[in-house]
């Protein structure tokens, strides 16, 4: 079946009990047993949740894996899969992360053990390089949050491997309607659901996607045993939300590409990070990869004064974190999402006082040009 239909149907059979063609909330801790060791299938809703199952179901099939798991936020997905790994383990990741990714690698996964080298992984002699005999793990994001930089999915997919290492991608900026990391090798793809999956900016999650039954097992343990799930609420709202996962998904697509030759052409703007535009220095790898280029761009308006003015005058845009909702956020990474990144660090990543993320909703989009060249002739 196509991606619209299995969005729609996978996971989502009519309720067995009832005929009901929603997957219910099943808004229960526990299972009630007709003997020892004689259930339905559920026992303890931490281990497994009917609604939650739905929606494990659901992400494994859109990404093309075998296996789903959903947690509690985007973080808990990526803490989830990053307890596979033990004290002494090096992993190899990408030096432009989502900056809470980057906090939980140094802020505490490094106190257990772990340890960590950032590289610039759009190039493939660097992250080669940076392989160590203890490398278990190469961790990237693909386009990264939040200069939308690409790396070459199967070229990393096969490195890793010839270093007996896994590649896990960060798939929450394309969602598995735009780009599929596991056909291209990846073992592992996570995603923060807070964002497309779910795409109307009421609920936190998180998904990890596997095909490998050992690896889904391991993820299954901790999944159980950390207990940091999706509740069944949540997962309701995320399978609700992927039901037009693609038609919002076009939506972006289209408005990020009007929004981005906008602001290309606006003589106040100096550089605009999209891949959709031929100037993106890896537009023909997004092609390659991607089916689209979707609704995250960033662009730099040349100073943190002409950012906080331009962030004061938007009107339609509302500055906020978080993106993929079905209404645009603006935003400043310097001093939000990337706040817990170290300034030097940030000034050599592009992260600049200057620069200005916008997550290009679904609204009209000559309002949101509109907005955005109201808010420019303020600079
Ligand atoms: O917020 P949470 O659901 O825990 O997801 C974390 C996360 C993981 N990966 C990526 C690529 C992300 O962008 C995020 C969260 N990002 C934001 C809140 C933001 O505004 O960029």
């Amino acid at each position: 079946m196509g991606f619209a239909t299995d969005a729609i149907h996978v996971g989502q059979e009519p309720d067995p009990a009832t005929g009901a063609i929603i997957v219910p909330i099943y808004q229960t801790s526990t299972f009630v047993q007709e003997e020892l060791g004689k259930h339905k299938g559920y026992e303890y809703a931490r281990t497994s949740n009917p609604t939650r199952a739905a929606l494990e179901r659901n992400l494994a099939r859109l990404e093309g894996g075998k296996f789903g798991l959903a947690f509690a936020s985007g973080m808990a997905a990526i803490n989830a899969m990053m307890s596979l790994f033990k004290p002494g383990d090096h992993v190899v990741a990408g030096h432009h992360l989502y900056g809470g990714t980057f906090r939980l690698f140094e802020h505490m996964l490094k106190g257990s053990g772990l340890s960590f080298s950032y590289v610039d992984t759009t190039d493939l002699d660097s992250l080669e390089r940076a392989f160590q005999p203890n490398t278990r793990l190469t961790y990237i994001e693909t386009p990264t949050n939040p200069v939308m930089e690409i790396t070459d999915i199967a070229a990393a997919a096969s490195l890793a491997h010839h270093h007996r290492a896994l590649l896990a991608v960060d798939n929450t900026f394309m969602s598995p309607y735009f780009q599929r990391p596991l056909a291209f090798g990846a073992d592992i793809v996570l995603h923060s659901t807070t964002k497309y999956l779910n795409g109307h900016s009421d609920g936190v999650g998180g998904a990890v996607i596997v095909s490998d039954g050992a690896l889904a097992e391991r993820l299954k343990f901790i999944q159980n045993a950390a207990g940091a799930v999706l509740g069944p609420m949540d997962s309701w709202l995320v399978l609700r939300g992927v039901k037009t996962l693609s038609v919002r998904m076009r939506q972006h697509n289209e408005n990020g590409m009007a929004v981005a030759e906008f602001l290309a052409r606006h003589p106040k703007v100096k550089n605009v990070h999209y891949p959709g535009l031929p100037t993106h220095p890896q537009h023909e790898l997004a092609k390659k990869q991607m089916t689209g280029f979707g609704g995250m761009l960033s662009f730099e308006t040349g100073s943190l004064e002409n950012a906080k003015r331009l962030l004061k005058a938007v009107r339609l845009c509302s500055l906020a974190e978080s993106l993929g909702g079905v209404e645009t956020l603006i935003s400043h990474p310097a001093t939000m999402t990337h706040a817990s990144v170290p300034p030097d660090d940030r000034r050599r990543l592009g992260i600049t006082d200057g620069l200005v993320r916008i997550s290009v909703g679904i609204e009209d989009v000559e309002d949101l040009i509109a907005d955005l060249e109201h808010a420019l002739a303020m600079l």
